[in-house]
């Protein structure tokens, strides 16, 4: 058995790291490549393995030492054929064949700079392949310095912060979070300056030095140094916008899905240890603790605002990738219908029945006396007769005319003793929902010639908030356009909506045989809250009675 001293190895142009995790202690049986410490610089952490197996017998380092170069570490019993290797001048030897190389193969990319687009690349990252974007921390527009940093990527030994070769603004980025990325991919386009032609000439005459030496980094333990040597050029940097924990904690979290940001490290500087993690998810488990995402959920549950809802953010994406784009700027109906609609979609528990009601006769009906008042100017409408016919209906089923109360909770009906109906209309600036005041009292005519009017105001952006406000059931009529069913959104404080679509021509069964019917699709969206569905039903079959037979309305 034989004793060896397990050392730093080359770590660049550092002249300390701190040690700010220990991974293993005395009496530990250590495997080749196993983690032994993790090390810290203002930009990068990294693991530092053991190049030999054996049994760690003394530890040379404690936490919050700072270390460099050839610094011992701890000592092991070298174990087997394991210690004859080890047993040579130090553990750190093979790290050490790399030796002026390391601290220049991050230095960023290998473009000579000169104004106008310059391309950055990722640059040596030793025999690290695929490593993941963690952090991109920079975006298009940004004016970009040299050595700045530009991406965080992490495997499972070391996570580091890629720098800009070159200054100039940022024109374009090549990587998002999640990508893998390796030595030589395109990472960023960048407008370049003048200014950062020096540099980024010396950084790219060492990585072809670099590249010209094989066996620059042919162990982990160099690929990992490698990484931390870049920042050394800029120290005093801004420090990783990550939680304080070594790449393999970050991994272990990621694996149990615990968001790292949300636990409290107990390690040196607040670091989070693998035993902070452990707690974490204990605490979570039991009941004690909640993750941030679990008490944004919980208000939701009990009926909680739409910022209170836990939603994953709305999805970012450069559609100009993709193909050519314009941009314009919602009109100002749309922006409030659509905040409007939002609202009622997301806090309404509504439901859309479904049916056809036979308009035949009704239709008929409807031509003639159009044809019959051709000279008054008034055409009557199929929605105006769905007006009346909805009243009706209203009246029979009254919790279809009311609203939840607000003011005390929302578990108390208000039942209104008038009936007026909004219609939606369709406006080049978007959607419109005119009013007409107690239908109960008008005729079908009367009913008609208000809406031709209405609608008219509202295709010329000329309603007035009296216009658009008081209604307690609302209409809207596809059935000029086309179509068979659709959903409706309620629009609140109302409870129930009627969606109507175009009428076809339908073979219907009358007990005998099939006849040609005129069916109108109706579809009713109703709030759960407030109507049940056999009431819902009900409401539709009786305006199906209603529509087929309009004598009915009188009874
Ligand atoms: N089935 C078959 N044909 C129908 C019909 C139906 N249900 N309803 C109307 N029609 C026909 C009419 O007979 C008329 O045909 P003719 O010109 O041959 O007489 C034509 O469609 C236009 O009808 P109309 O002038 O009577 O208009 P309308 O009453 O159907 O609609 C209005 C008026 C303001 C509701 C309509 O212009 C509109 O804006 N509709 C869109 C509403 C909307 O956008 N709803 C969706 C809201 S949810 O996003």
């Amino acid at each position: 058995m034989a004793l060896v001293e397990v050392q730093v190895p080359d770590i660049g142009d550092f002249d300390e790291v701190t040690v700010i995790e220990l991974m293993v202690k005395v009496g530990d049986t250590v495997k080749a490549e196993q983690s032994l410490i993790t090390v810290e610089s203002d930009k990068a952490s990294m693991e530092i393995p053991s190049s030999t197996a054996g049994v760690v017998t003394a530890m040379r380092v404690a936490m919050g030492d700072k270390v460099k170069q050839g610094s011992v570490l701890l000592v092991v019993e070298a174990a087997g054929a394991a210690s004859a290797s080890a047993a040579a001048p130090a553990v750190a030897t093979p790290v050490a064949a790399a030796p002026a190389a390391a601290p220049v193969t991050v230095a960023a990319a290998a473009v000579p700079v000169a104004s106008g687009p310059v391309q950055v690349f990722v640059p040596d990252i030793g025999d690290f392949k695929d490593v993941a974007v963690i952090e991109v921390m920079v975006k298009p527009g940004d004016t970009i310095k040299v050595e700045q940093s530009l991406i965080t990527v992490e495997s499972d030994k070391a996570s580091m912060e890629i720098p800009s070769s070159h200054a100039g603004v940022l024109k374009e980025l090549k990587v998002k979070v999640g990508d893998t990325v390796n030595i030589g991919d395109l990472l960023a386009i960048l407008e370049g300056t003048l200014a950062a032609a020096a540099p980024v000439a010396a950084t790219s005459a060492a990585v072809v030095a670099v590249a010209s030496a094989p066996a620059a980094a042919p162990t982990p333990v160099a690929a990992a140094v490698a990484a931390v040597s870049a920042p050394a050029h800029a120290p005093g940097g801004n420090t990783v916008g990550l939680p304080h924990a070594s790449p393999s904690v970050r991994k272990f979290a990621r694996e149990l899905g615990v968001p790292l940001a949300e636990v409290k490290g107990s390690g040196l500087k607040g670091r989070i240890t693998e035993a902070d993690v452990q707690a974490f998810t204990q605490a979570v488990m039991s009941g004690a603790a909640q993750t941030k995402a679990q008490a944004a959920k919980a208000p939701a549950a009990t009926g909680g605002g739409g910022s209170e809802l836990g939603l994953i953010p709305w999805p970012k994406v450069d559609f100009a990738k993709f193909g050519p784009i314009e941009r314009k700027e919602m009109g100002r109906i749309k922006k409030i219908s659509g905040a409007n609609l939002l609202r009622n979609a997301i806090m309404i528990p509504a439901v859309t029945n479904h049916d056809d009601a036979d308009i035949t006769d009704l239709e008929a009906f409807r031509v003639s006396t159009n044809k019959e008042n051709e000279k008054s100017g008034v055409k009557v409408t199929m929605l105006a007769f769905l007006i009346k016919a909805c009243v009706a209906a209203l009246k029979k089923y009254p919790e279809f005319n009311s609203s939840l109360d607000s003011s005390n909770g929302g578990d108390a009906l208000v039942y209104k003793n008038y009936w007026h109906i909004g219609f939606a209309a369709d406006t080049p600036n978007g959607l419109m929902v005119p009013v007409i005041r107690d239908c109960d009292k008008k005729g079908v005519l009367q009913i008609s010639q208000e809406m031709g009017e209405l609608a008219k105001k509202a295709r010329d952006g000329k309603l007035g908030p009296a216009e658009m406000t008081g209604a307690t059931f609302t209409i809207s009529s596809l059935g000029g356009i086309g179509g068979k069913y659709f959903t409706p959104i309620i629009n609140a404080p109302e409870v129930a909506i009627l969606g109507v679509c175009k009428s076809t021509m339908e073979p219907v069964w009358d007990g005998k045989q099939f006849v040609p019917r005129l069916m109108l699709p109706l579809s009713l969206t109703w709030d759960h809250r407030v109507i049940d569905g056999a009431a819902a039903a009900r409401f539709n079959a009786f305006l199906g009675q209603i529509l087929s037979d309009f004598r009915r309305v009188l009874l």
